[in-house]
């Protein structure tokens, strides 16, 4: 295929005659001309790349990797040239969408990197870190060695034995960040140098350009700001119950809850410990699990569940070759598969796939939701060029499962699809709903918004690879109030235990979409003619909300995102006030509740402050210090041997 695809490109390129210097060509038609073949091949380059990519991500095998690893050089090579080729044209004069496309094709991120010994490199770290992270194992003994999903994953949810929970915290950090301290620094100076030539500052610049939006950084920061005292009421409560749970001894001074006791190996999301945490306890609690367990639910059915919600409301259903395709369930064949959920277009209008190691839990039923919302994206773009097949931003992208989801969870959507077999109405059960959205919600926000301060400001260069732990804990401590429940020093990397760094996803886009999500919903569920709080909102069967979501997202990337978004929301920047307002009737209880009882101190517990470099020289001052008493001693006992 490879070979065919050059030969047609090296062809067109004679042949349109847009051989020249940059910027030469003013010729419209044929810029036309290009932009047509670009997409034609793009579309067989792409699916080909996502075909191997595929076979790595659910068999990871040597022999897959380097497929794997050779496939994304070629790829990147192409888009080199096309990137070239495309640079010949000036654009200035053409129709506004053309420009938007030739600036699409020209933007290629690490691509740009133009020594291909290095462009493969790049590859190979990535792989390498990919491979780390998916194949790790923790050994608590010598024969019980555990993966982390579904084992690993099971037992933070399940297991209230602190000890054992410290232990699995450890090891999973022993067993994935520690090994790529050095891959990841490799990585950083590669991808630098890469945008570099392409006129960004560095990796985060051009992440953060994707936004199209000046004053982004603020902006985030600023949304970040007005929901900390949300954040801070959740965190003192939640607190009080663990203490309760495990004993004030575990916790330090400082006001941090300890990071193993949260019911998630990164402290993320905090709702599968909410049976420790219902404000009413004796009020139902709002899990599913259970019943979908006894209603013997499996993967296959958790999606068709997902599909036909979707389906309500007027949008495209999942077709066949999305049930043909997909990896819905962990393999039992002794594969080794990235187990993190994910969604693929192959950018062939026909293929779209989820990868997910799907468990029956509410919590898998929410991912799978999740994940179908980034198909439905798919689905409903799949006519555009493929330039601009993406979300209007990454947050939309990360938004639209997650919306569906927030009808979905209500007890009483719960209660109509036989998940919740008795739907009890008053304030108390209200309140314990809202705990549980909040767990999954709120809990997020300062993790969702410091995994990109870290690696921004690592990209920036600001923050060393001497110092890449403690800047890495320093954000969890101070933002999230968690603390590591064992010394960390820069032995340890432990941004490298969280699947987005090694596998190089950008993480705003989570924290962006948990405050546009509750925009969307507050926006479809007018549309679906919704009175009453926005909690308690389910858009299901309105085909006025599903109109107005198939408008925004079926626009894909290729208007810049307030676009699609005033269509939708009427409105034209990311707001909190949604999400706030959905949460103010618990935030009013937990403000009684804590009284003054809230907050942390900034500085982390448990954070070794000496770095490695720092540990270093320490060693060689101790070593000197006693070679010097040694040698005194040899003097006046005339010690020799
Ligand atoms: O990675 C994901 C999705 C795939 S895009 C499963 N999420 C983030 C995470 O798990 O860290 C969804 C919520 C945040
Ligand atoms: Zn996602």
């Amino acid at each position: 295929m490879w070979s065919s695809t050059q030969l047609l490109v090296v062809l067109w390129t004679v042949a349109m005659g847009v051989r020249g210097e940059a910027g030469s060509n003013v010729n419209e038609t044929a810029a036309g001309e290009f932009l047509d073949m670009y997409n034609t091949e793009a579309q067989r380059v792409f699916s080909a790349n996502a075909a191997v990519s595929w076979a790595f991500n659910t068999n990871i095998t040597d022999e897959n990797r380097q497929k794997s690893i050779q496939s994304d050089l070629q790829t990147d090579l192409w888009r080199q040239n096309m990137s070239h080729q495309a640079a010949v044209f000036n654009t200035s004069g053409f129709d506004p969408d053309m420009q938007r496309q030739f600036y699409k094709i020209k933007d290629i991120g690490t691509a740009a990197l133009e020594d291909v010994a290095k462009l493969e490199e790049l590859n190979s770290v990535l792989a390498q870190m990919s491979t780390i992270y998916s194949t790790a194992r923790v050994c608590l003994t010598k024969t019980d060695c555990l993966p982390l999903d579904p084992d690993i994953t099971r037992e933070f949810e399940k297991s209230r034995n602190e000890e054992r929970l410290r232990r699995l915290w450890v090891g999973w950090r022993d067993e994935s960040g520690k090994k790529m301290r050095q891959l990841y620094t490799q990585f950083v100076d590669l991808s630098n140098e890469a945008v570099k030539t392409l006129g960004y500052a560095d990796t985060g610049d051009y992440w953060r350009s994707k936004y199209e939006t000046e004053t982004f950084e603020q902006d985030v920061a600023s949304l970040f700001e007005e929901l900390k005292p949300f954040y801070t009421e959740l965190h003192a409560f939640v607190r009080r119950r663990l203490k309760a749970q495990y004993g004030d001894s575990v916790f330090p001074a400082s006001g941090h809850i300890p990071a193993h006791l949260l019911g998630n190996m990164w402290a993320q999301q905090w709702n599968s410990v909410q049976n420790l945490l219902m404000p009413y306890p004796d009020q139902p609690i709002l899990d599913v699990t259970a019943e979908m367990v006894k209603q013997e639910y499996t993967a296959e059915r958790i999606f068709h569940v997902a599909d036909d919600f979707f389906a309500s409301l007027g949008l495209t259903p999942m077709p066949q070759e999305f049930w043909n395709g997909s990896m819905l369930e962990k393999p039992q064949d002794g594969r080794e598969v990235v187990c993190h959920a994910s969604a693929w277009d192959f950018y062939n209008g026909i293929d779209f796939r989820v990868k997910q190691c799907t468990e029956v839990t509410m919590e898998h039923f929410s991912t799978a939701h999740h994940e179908m919302g980034h198909i439905e994206y798919f689905l409903q773009y799949k006519h555009q060029p493929v330039v601009y097949r993406g979300g209007a931003n990454a947050g939309f992208h990360e938004a639209v499962g997650d919306v569906i989801s927030l009808s979905v969870e209500t007890p009483k959507h719960l209660h109509d699809i036989g998940l919740l077999p008795t739907l009890v109405e008053n304030n108390e059960a209200d309140t314990n709903f809202l705990m549980a959205m909040a767990l999954q919600k709120i809990a997020f926000l300062p993790f969702g918004y410091l995994i990109d301060q870290w690696r921004w400001s690592v990209f920036r260069g600001q923050t060393h690879p001497s110092d890449y732990n403690k800047a890495w804990w320093k954000l969890r401590c101070e933002l999230q109030g968690v603390s590591p429940p064992v010394a960390r020093t820069e032995d340890d990397f432990d941004p490298g235990a969280k699947f987005h760094i090694p596998n190089n996803t950008p993480y705003i886009r989570y924290f962006v979409s948990f405050v546009l999500q509750f925009q969307f919903h507050k926006a479809l569920c007018d549309a679906a003619g919704h009175t009453g709080p926005l909690h308690t909102c389910d858009i299901f069967n309105s085909t006025e909300a599903g109109t107005k979501l198939g408008e925004m997202l079926s626009m894909g990337s290729s208007k810049v995102w307030t676009e699609p978004f005033q269509a939708l929301t009427n409105q034209t920047r990311m707001s909190a006030q949604p999400l706030m307002d959905y949460f103010q009737p618990l935030m009013t209880f937990l403000q009684k509740e804590n009284g003054q009882d809230k907050g942390w101190q900034p500085d982390c517990p448990n954070l070794d402050p000496i770095s490695s470099a720092g540990q270093a020289s320490l060693h060689y001052l101790l070593t000197a210090l006693l070679l010097l008493v040694l040698s005194s001693h040899a003097l006046t006992l005339n010690w020799n041997c």
